[in-house]
């Protein structure tokens, strides 16, 4: 299990290392799974450990593997990237979210370390788990190195609609490494419906809404909601055993707890309980609020100043209402052990848990199992996940103040009867839904999701390409190996199906569409092993290209080059030991080594990239194999612009609609030319970035477009 934080953290005194539990509701959540199942917890200790320093303790039943972080970094990762711009984003509280170009490269370094830690980890995981928001891009960099290992994230914040995630600038990196798991679990339906959309009309993912199952390229992710529960008994016995209130405080408690957080809305909450005061002036001198802050991340400006804030409001509130013998907010700044916790729920009579927005709201549950006396009421956020089910709670909107306020009053002068009629069936839900409910159905769920991919339908191709194509004229590109033949051990392998061959041709024979075929082989190659004589064809990547209605055209620049590959090529078989070989394209050349033993290929590519650079070419790594290519700044994109303006004039753009098809780095030259002009379609692994705006999982996959494509109406 990776999560941010360790479940204590350290600080460096004069008297040597200094461990705490680390605040907040993760490590609430988390530290009794660990403990009672076993397993390794990966995560930031707090302090930057130092050569020889022990931070381990015997007294866990679980294993611990600390990430060092440089103060440095938690600078940018986590009080920059993690908390001020995920976290409020995330909370739909848009004003707050900063966006740094700088924040992000060092998130996803600290990311990319977990995920190594992760698969070091690994060997004999049964499921790596990863935790929440500031390890978004853990998942995708171990899906790299681990294409099998079980794998599931868990978001314990909220997940906001479309609209707000898509103002990150990151957005597509963490949804296609959120997609590297088998299983995503979120607190409640509504996180689930955005992050399904978000992936929808972001990534153009295929989305079964309804099985909430999304395939993204060659991968099956099932999300899902799990709301987290807590450790109902714990509470419950800490409360039957706290010591009796002193017959002395008969004043009665609204009680609040929370981390200092601007997202709990503890300024929000203590102006409706001044309201409360002015509205409803019977409880002066006999109610109090008890609001209790842990310290949060008080190295973030937002924070510090939140904290001054609430420090004058709970000054202003006391002046304004106080008496000789009362003042109404009793305001706590500091953590207290969980008996004490347990204690002040129970003697509490109302419980004010408003977040603006919360994942789920722990405080809520707490409380409502700690109800083992005088049953109390749960004034609650309809903001926070909690609401989702605790329905017998008096629910409220926290932004208004007055609507508050009255909930309030509803609270403290509530008859015992619906008192405890709505905590039994609190208590009832929450003592079924506990933790260890919510651990085993979602360890249950990750070992059972790995869905077979949905083949592609007519449905999937009318969806992204009917309205697109409408009445128009269709220029389609593809790429040949690995797009339209899976790829080989030698080229000359890489023979067309006799379906693949036969969609190609009944397209080319409509009448209302052109086939381009855009590949890494030379001209004279690619068209000889397609063989069908009336499609174009770009050779070497476009830097040749023929075809009806197209000047056969050569890049100028490349007669420099037909010499210097010859003698490129010459040195490249002094290599060819152990199975590599040259593929001898004219002006340019592959080195293939797919044939090679793999504990000899990272010297034989160096050596490759050493000789292609040396004698003037650009060295790019393609599948199994480094291409040589001229410097000249000609790439398949060019190619496509090129073979569009000869065939259909400057304004190609009003008359015909382009679909490209590829699936190798060569082709994102084409994607990013294409982007906003075209439909393009990455075949192969989810893990690899792309610019194209859909994904086929395999050569099938494109076949089965093809086909769709041969045999489509055109509508008007
Ligand atoms: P948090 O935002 O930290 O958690 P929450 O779920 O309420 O919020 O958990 C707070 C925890 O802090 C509770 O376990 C509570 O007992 C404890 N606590 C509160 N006041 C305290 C005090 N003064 N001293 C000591 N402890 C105190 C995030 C998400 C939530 C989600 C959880 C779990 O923001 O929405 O419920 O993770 O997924």
């Amino acid at each position: 299990m990776a999560s941010n934080r360790l479940p204590f953290t350290f600080q460096r005194t004069a008297k040597g290392l200094e461990r705490r539990r680390a605040p907040g509701g993760l490590v609430s959540a988390l530290e009794p799974v660990l403990r009672k199942r076993g397993g390794t917890w990966i995560g930031w200790p707090g302090i930057d450990v130092r050569e020889g320093e022990q931070i381990a303790s015997s007294s866990e039943p679980y294993q611990i593997s600390p990430v060092s972080i440089s103060e440095t970094e938690i600078e940018r990762y986590y009080h920059g990237l993690s908390n001020r711009t995920l976290w409020p984003l995330l909370h739909s509280l848009t004003d707050r979210a900063r966006f740094d170009g700088a924040d992000w490269g060092v998130y996803v370094d600290v990311n990319h370390r977990f995920a190594d830690e992760a698969v070091r980890q690994s060997k004999h995981a049964g499921l790596i788990w990863i935790h929440d928001y500031q390890l978004m891009l853990t998942p995708g960099r171990i899906r790299e190195q681990l294409p099998q290992a079980p794998l599931a994230f868990f978001h314990h914040i909220p997940f906001p609609p479309f609209d707000i995630f898509r103002l990150l600038p990151w957005d597509r990196e963490l949804l296609r490494s959120l997609l590297a798991c088998d299983l995503i679990g979120f607190h409640v339906r509504g996180y689930v419906r955005n992050f399904l959309d978000c992936v929808e009309r972001t990534l153009g993912a295929r989305v079964d809404h309804r099985k909430m199952v999304v395939d993204y390229g060659d991968r099956t992710t099932r999300v899902g909601a799990f709301p987290i529960g807590i450790e109902f008994d714990l509470f419950e016995s800490l409360s039957t055993a706290a010591p009796a209130r002193p017959e002395s405080e008969r004043e009665r408690v609204v009680l609040g707890a929370d981390r200092l957080d601007y997202t709990k809305g503890i300024v929000e909450r203590m102006r409706a309980f001044a309201r409360l005061l002015e509205l409803h002036p019977e409880h002066r001198e006999k109610v109090v609020l008890i609001q209790l802050a842990v310290p949060s991340r008080a190295q973030v400006a937002e924070y510090r100043s939140l904290k001054r804030e609430i420090d004058e409001l709970v000054g202003s509130i006391n002046g304004r209402f106080a008496t000789a013998g009362w003042s109404p907010i009793r305001y706590l700044y500091r953590s207290f052990s969980q008996q004490r916790l347990a204690a002040m729920y129970r003697d509490a009579d109302v419980a004010l848990v408003t977040p603006l927005r919360d994942g789920m709201n722990l405080v809520a549950k707490e409380f409502v199992a700690c109800q083992v006396g005088e049953p109390g009421v749960l004034v609650l956020s309809r903001l926070a996940g909690a609401a989702d089910t605790m329905r017998e709670a008096l629910l409220v909107n926290p932004y208004d103040e007055d609507g508050t306020a009255e909930a309030i009053h509803r609270a403290l002068t509530m008859d015992e009867g619906e008192r405890r009629s709505r905590v039994a069936a609190l208590r009832r839900r929450e003592r079924r839904d506990d933790l260890d409910a919510w651990t085993s159905s979602f360890i249950e769920a990750a070992s059972h999701s790995r869905d077979a991919l949905q083949p592609l339908s007519d449905e999937d191709f009318d969806d992204w390409l009917r309205e697109f194509l409408k009445t128009y004229r269709l220029s389609l590109f593809l790429d040949y190996d690995g797009t339209l033949t899976p790829l080989q051990e030698h080229p000359d392998k890489a023979l067309l199906s006799p379906e693949m061959r036969k969609a190609i041709r009944t397209i080319a024979n409509r009448g209302d569409t052109d086939v381009a075929i855009v590949s890494g082989r030379s001209l004279e190659g690619v068209r000889q092993v397609v063989g069908e004589s009336e499609l174009t064809y770009a050779g070497n990547h476009g830097l040749e290209v023929a075809g009806p209605d197209i000047d056969h055209f050569i890049h100028e620049d490349l007669v420099h080059y037909r010499e210097r590959a010859d003698e490129l090529a010459n040195s490249l078989d002094a290599l060819a030991a152990h199975g590599a070989w040259t593929e001898r394209k004219g002006p340019t050349l592959t080195f293939h080594y797919r044939a090679a033993p793999e504990n000899l290929r990272e010297g034989l590519i160096e050596e490759a990239h050493q000789l292609i650079s040396a004698a003037g070419y650009l060295a790019r790594g393609a599948h199994c194999a480094v291409e040589a290519r001229p410097p000249i700044g000609w790439d398949k994109g060019r190619a496509v612009l090129h073979i569009l303006r000869e065939r259909y004039g400057p304004a190609w753009s009003e008359s015909v609609r382009v679909i490209y098809v590829g699936d190798d780095q060569t082709d994102e030259d084409a994607f990013r030319f294409l982007s906003g002009l075209a439909e393009t379609f990455r075949v192969g692994p989810a893990t690899t970035a792309t610019m194209a705006t859909r994904r086929l999982p395999d050569v099938e996959a494109v076949r089965a477009l093809l086909e769709w494509l041969a045999r489509r109406r055109v509508t008007g």
